[in-house]
């Protein structure tokens, strides 16, 4: 039977180290998520960023919210921290002289727009200003170095947050592979992004995080390149480009047949 994933013993085992809570824009001591679901908030949106909508919160997961635009479909949730920059509370925008938007694709006519507005606030609950959280300061530098474990958030499946190693570093940006997924959720992002936590942090907040992949790079790839040190002790008859024995499973969704596993479950 497989343990469960603990970050104790999986450091142990790929002899890594934790990138150090400081290389982060997150807080020392998580915020606390005092929202509620069917809380109305003003959020930015996500696929126009220049406009302020409202937005109800779905679900709570650790201190983040699963957002909907009011007036889009439910196939566009989103993700925020609590103390993301691009939450507000209700009457922001306007105080500041703005006006809220309807969502890109709103579901009806421009011109019902001012009337779904009023409808969709009244009687609404209002989340309380006290909900939303400072945002943190940018830490000043990049102090990720390759090699560096972290959590981080999955962009392809926004709600799952996944073990992930520093692949690469540069300048102000670091690539997040994802462990045991043979880079096909990888990416490269600032070093101050919101999508990455220290070690420890779901478990801090109580956010699900997802154990490591099955698919391990780090034993296929090296046993196809002969090594100096080991080719030497190996007999001449055996071949050098040899696979692991027993071969690693490939991650295949249960239910998926000649197709490539899409990455939305
Ligand atoms: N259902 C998805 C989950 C993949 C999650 C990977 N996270 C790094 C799939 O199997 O494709």
């Amino acid at each position: 039977p497989k343990e469960p994933f603990t970050w104790e013993v999986y450091l142990k085992e790929t002899s890594s180290v934790a990138a150090s809570p400081s290389c982060f824009r997150q807080s020392r001591v998580p915020p606390s998520n005092d929202f509620k679901i069917g809380m109305k908030v003003e959020a930015r949106d996500p696929r126009n960023s220049t406009s302020v909508c409202i937005a109800t919160v779905m679900g709570l997961m650790g201190t983040r919210l699963r957002l909907r635009l009011d007036g889009s479909d439910n196939t566009n949730d989103f993700w925020r921290l609590v103390d993301s920059s691009e939450i507000q509370p209700v009457g922001t925008c306007e105080r500041s002289g703005d006006m809220l938007q309807p969502p890109l694709g709103f579901r009806m006519n421009a011109s019902s727009w001012p009337m779904f507005l009023l409808r969709t606030l009244s009687g609404a609950e209002i989340a309380p200003a006290s909900a939303f959280k400072k945002e943190p300061a940018k830490p000043p530098q990049n102090h990720f170095r390759p090699g560096m474990k972290l959590e981080a958030v999955d962009r392809k499946n926004p709600y799952l947050i996944c073990p992930a190693t520093i692949g690469e570093v540069k300048a102000d940006e670091i690539f997040v592979t994802f462990d045991g997924w043979r880079g096909a959720f990888d990416y490269w992002c600032k070093f101050y992004s919101r999508d990455i936590f220290p070690v420890g942090w779901c478990s801090l907040t109580r956010h699900g995080l997802q154990p490591p992949g099955n698919s391990s790079t780090k034993n296929l790839i090296p046993t196809l390149i002969p090594s100096k040190a080991s080719s030497s002790r190996r007999s001449s008859m055996q071949s050098p480009y040899r696979l692991p024995h027993p071969l690693p499973p490939l991650p295949v969704r249960k239910g998926v047949r000649g197709r490539r596993p899409k990455s939305q479950t």
